[in-house]
């Protein structure tokens, strides 16, 4: 776009607008790039965190930063909005008003996609029943690929030409303003309250996620879950839950000491081999056996898949990769011993980010380590003044006030061929609940930012 044309379209308004350069609007950028479409770009934050991709990659389209301005919608008629701009915002509400079309990534692509996919949602566990049933269906020798709310934006997903089916992670943001979607099979594994800020009500929120059923061709209900039982599901039925199995459906069976998962009244595979911890990782099987039988995977090879899943999270487990740097979540390391051992394990070219309440031990040890496998350390929390008086001279130490700004810097610094680790050598307790929050909050802020 020329610079007249575009000053022009700053008074005027413009047509086509995606709102948020977050992970989802950059994919949406590089999808309407790719079909030739033109349209401009907004952000509420003064500085959002694609925006330097963004200006490398379209040096020629328009963008604004910063609370939306009225006048830049006021010829707006498709807006695109990423999922963590909210739909009530005033400007987006009266750019509706005026006829506006309004939707989301995941509108987009189910209008061009091709591709058989299995749909799941959820309050809790659908990440986990994402990539159960990805790594099933592989298995099972199919090309299949996750995305969606556990990290890789869906429009991304069409640049797979080999794919043979598409498991996506739908949140409640992305149901909401998506009506094309026919998924083969759909699951909405449990609801309970969950983004209560942004959904008028828990009814209302339960009623979005619903949304999944709509054009399904099988929908996978738990029968446990109240919300869950009251939607209207379309295609065949199965559903999953903790009692005895239905007639075809999934379920727990006892069979002396021991409980199995079960179809049925065929027991398939016993409870204690499961690695994923308590009941909501016994769900999470059952969901992923429910929509891995609906999509006639084997059930032989899918029971092999879960009995070596090692969704163990917090452990040194990978988060993502992104541009060649490697992101691991170790936030069970919580003494100089474990994190000593996760820096051994990884090599060299480390960024350690770590701190927290120091509970003692050998900080020797520890900056032996740092110096030989990181180039980095970000130090926060509590006792990151001890760290750093330990670690200076080690490697280059670097300050950061939350988990954000430690991710944040870290995306900074890294370049490929480098691993982020959160491993903090420290307890939690000082800024979190426990380890589980505090490695939560650092994936989420790795994949919103950095993935
Ligand atoms: N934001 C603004 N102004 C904007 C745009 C965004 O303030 O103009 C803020 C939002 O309030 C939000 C953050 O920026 O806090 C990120 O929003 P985004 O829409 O730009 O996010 P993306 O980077 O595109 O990532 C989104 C999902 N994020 C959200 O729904 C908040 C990612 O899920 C998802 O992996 C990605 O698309 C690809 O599909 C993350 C998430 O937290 C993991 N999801 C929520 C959850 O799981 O609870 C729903």
């Amino acid at each position: 776009m020329g610079l007249a044309l575009q000053k022009q379209m700053r008074e005027n308004g413009h047509e086509r607008i995606v709102v948020g350069l977050g992970k989802t609007g950059l994919s949406v950028a590089r999808h309407f790039h790719r079909q030739g479409i033109t349209f401009a770009m907004a952000d509420t934050r003064d500085k959002p965190p694609r925006l330097k991709a963004f200006r490398r990659e379209f040096p020629q389209l328009d963008i604004c930063t910063g609370a939306l301005p009225q006048r830049w919608f006021a010829a707006a008629r498709q807006i695109i909005l990423s999922p963590g701009v909210d739909t009530r915002n005033p400007v987006i509400q009266s750019a509706i008003a005026r006829g506006a079309e309004c939707f989301g990534d995941v509108e987009l692509f189910a209008v061009t996609n091709q591709v058989p996919v299995v749909a799941i949602t959820g309050s809790n566990g659908k990440s986990t029943v994402v990539q159960l049933v990805t790594e099933m269906a592989s298995a099972c020798g199919l090309r299949a690929y996750a995305g969606g709310n556990i990290g890789t934006p869906v429009l991304d997903l069409l640049e797979k030409e080999d794919a043979q089916l598409l498991v996506l992670e739908l949140s409640s943001f992305q149901l909401e303003s998506t009506r094309s979607l026919k998924p083969r099979i759909s699951a909405v594994l449990n609801v309970s309250a969950d983004h209560l800020d942004r959904h008028d009500s828990l009814e209302d929120y339960a009623k979005i996620k619903a949304r999944i059923y709509e054009h399904a061709g099988c929908s996978v209900v738990n029968r446990d879950d109240g919300f869950v039982m009251k939607m209207k599901t379309s295609g065949v039925v199965t559903d999953f839950g903790l009692g005895p199995p239905t007639d075809r459906g999934f379920g727990l069976l006892q069979r002396g000491m021991h409980s199995y998962l079960a179809q049925g009244d065929h027991c398939l595979l016993s409870a204690d081999s499961l690695t994923m911890p308590g009941e909501a990782g016994i769900l999470n099987a059952l969901a992923a056996l429910a929509v891995g039988n609906a999509l006639d995977l084997s059930m032989e090879k899918m029971c092999v898949v879960l009995a070596r899943f090692n969704g163990l999270p917090h452990r040194l487990s990978r988060v993502g990769e992104s541009d060649g740097v490697i992101w691991f979540n170790d936030s069970k390391g919580t003494n100089v011993g474990a994190s000593v051992m996760s820096l051994r394990s990884l090599g060299s070219d480390v960024i350690l980010l770590a701190g927290g309440t120091f509970k003692g031990g050998d900080l020797a040890c520890l900056r032996s380590a740092v110096g030989r496998h990181a180039k980095h350390v970000i130090l926060f929390g509590q006792d990151s003044d001890l760290l750093q008086q330990t670690l200076h001279g080690a490697a280059l130490i670097h300050f950061a006030d939350s988990m954000r700004d430690a991710v944040t810097q870290a995306l900074e610094l890294s370049v490929a061929g480098d691993k982020v680790l959160l491993s903090p050598a420290c307890s939690s307790f000082d800024m979190y609940e426990n380890y589980i929050e505090r490695g939560r909050d650092f994936e989420n802020c790795v994949r919103e930012l950095a993935l």
